[in-house]
């Protein structure tokens, strides 16, 4: 349904988010999509404007209360510009790399995640799984997209690689320098849609949306002989608007994506796995040597691929322990925000 605005609609504006304005907000509060976060505010577009305003809303990018790329935001013609933030459609986040271990916010309100990778030594079925369950769980429509097909004489052996991670899973192989091969991802790219780019660095990311957007206007780069590695071109997380009035959100190359809160989409991921541990006679088997065990049955019978086990198994485990630490750590907010009221109604002195 449109919202008979059309700037606003070909923002990505939607009945979703008209129906969240108060009917006393409507006269003085004005929606407008964040496109870029910078230290020194964010870039925003709305109807017939685009501006970099001052962001209030806490610790943008690092907690699902604050804002990141993509957001829709209803500001007021007065200082401080935000009002508030409108609720989302979607959001996509992971544990930030490093010691840290923060939820990083990638977008919001997001429609497909182009997960992107090379016909080379970037293809990594373990990898996109990830990817996969990433986009799963913050129920955004999945797409592989293949560069550098003209690399390579077997494209069709990457993209039958890619196809077989899941049933149905959508796979586009191209040349992502070349319009002609990048028209045929068009119809993800209508008015209004919004699509996100993710991967390694150098798999094309930049280079598919200077095609798409018929000019040069990000930097790219050559990636490295030998490993076939990028150099980390991209460096900030930019919403580019398309000649078809669609959204593409150009990310920085990933070094490594890892997951949190994503239990759900793990499971439609490795929907095969959960469907023969289904028949295990324990409830709590770990199949490993349990009598009754569907899911070593499944292996037994070649129904399941052992390898999809075992990178379940690491995923499932790792997932449980950045979980973990996440409430440890609310855990230890808590005793030391206890703490500090003991010392200031004075119980610690
Ligand atoms: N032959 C060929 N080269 C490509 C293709 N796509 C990208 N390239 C080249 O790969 C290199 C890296 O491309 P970028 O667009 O900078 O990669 P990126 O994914 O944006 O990398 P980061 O910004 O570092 O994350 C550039 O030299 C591109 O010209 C393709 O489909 N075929
Ligand atoms: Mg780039
Ligand atoms: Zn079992």
């Amino acid at each position: 349904m449109t919202s008979q605005r059309p700037d606003l609609d070909a923002l990505g504006w939607s009945a979703f988010f008209d129906s969240q304005i108060n009917l006393d907000e409507r006269p003085t509060l004005t929606p407008a999509r964040i496109l870029s976060v910078h230290r020194g505010g964010l870039d925003v577009a709305g109807e017939g404007f685009e501006e970099r305003i001052q962001s209030t809303l806490g610790d943008t990018d690092h907690e699902e209360s604050g804002a990141t790329v993509g957001d829709w935001l209803l500001l007021s013609q007065e200082e401080p510009r935000v009002h508030r933030r409108l609720d989302r459609k979607s959001l996509i986040k992971r544990r930030a790399a490093g010691s840290g271990r923060r939820i990083q916010l990638i977008a919001a309100n997001v429609d497909t995640l182009f997960t992107v990778t090379s016909c080379n030594a970037d293809f990594n079925a373990a990898r996109l799984e990830r990817y996969l369950a990433l986009a799963h769980d913050a129920h955004v429509t999945p797409v592989i997209v293949l560069t550098k097909a003209d690399t390579t004489d077997t494209p069709e052996t990457y993209v039958r690689a890619a196809a077989a991670l899941l049933p149905g899973l959508m796979v586009e192989v191209i040349d992502a320098r070349d319009p002609e091969n990048v028209a045929i991802l068009a119809p993800w790219f209508a008015a209004g849609q919004t699509v996100a780019l993710v991967g390694s660095s150098g798999v094309g990311k930049s280079t598919l949306i200077n095609t798409l957007a018929a000019n040069d206007q990000i930097a790219t780069q050559g990636i490295r002989d030998g490993d076939d590695k990028g150099r980390h071109t991209t460096t900030a997380r930019t919403l580019h608007r398309l000649p078809g009035a669609g959204w593409v959100l150009d990310t920085p190359g990933m070094r490594a994506l890892q997951l949190t809160d994503v239990r759900s989409g793990l499971d439609e991921v490795f929907a095969e796995v959960i469907a023969a541990a289904e028949s295990c006679r324990f409830t709590d088997c770990q199949h490993e040597s349990e009598p009754g065990c569907g899911v070593l049955a499944a292996i037994d019978a070649r129904t399941l691929d052992p390898e999809r086990l075992k990178r379940w198994r690491k995923l499932v485990a790792e997932e449980a322990h950045n979980n973990e630490s996440i409430t440890e750590r609310r855990a230890r907010d808590r005793a030391f925000g206890k703490m500090i009221k003991d010392v200031t109604k004075g119980k610690h002195r």
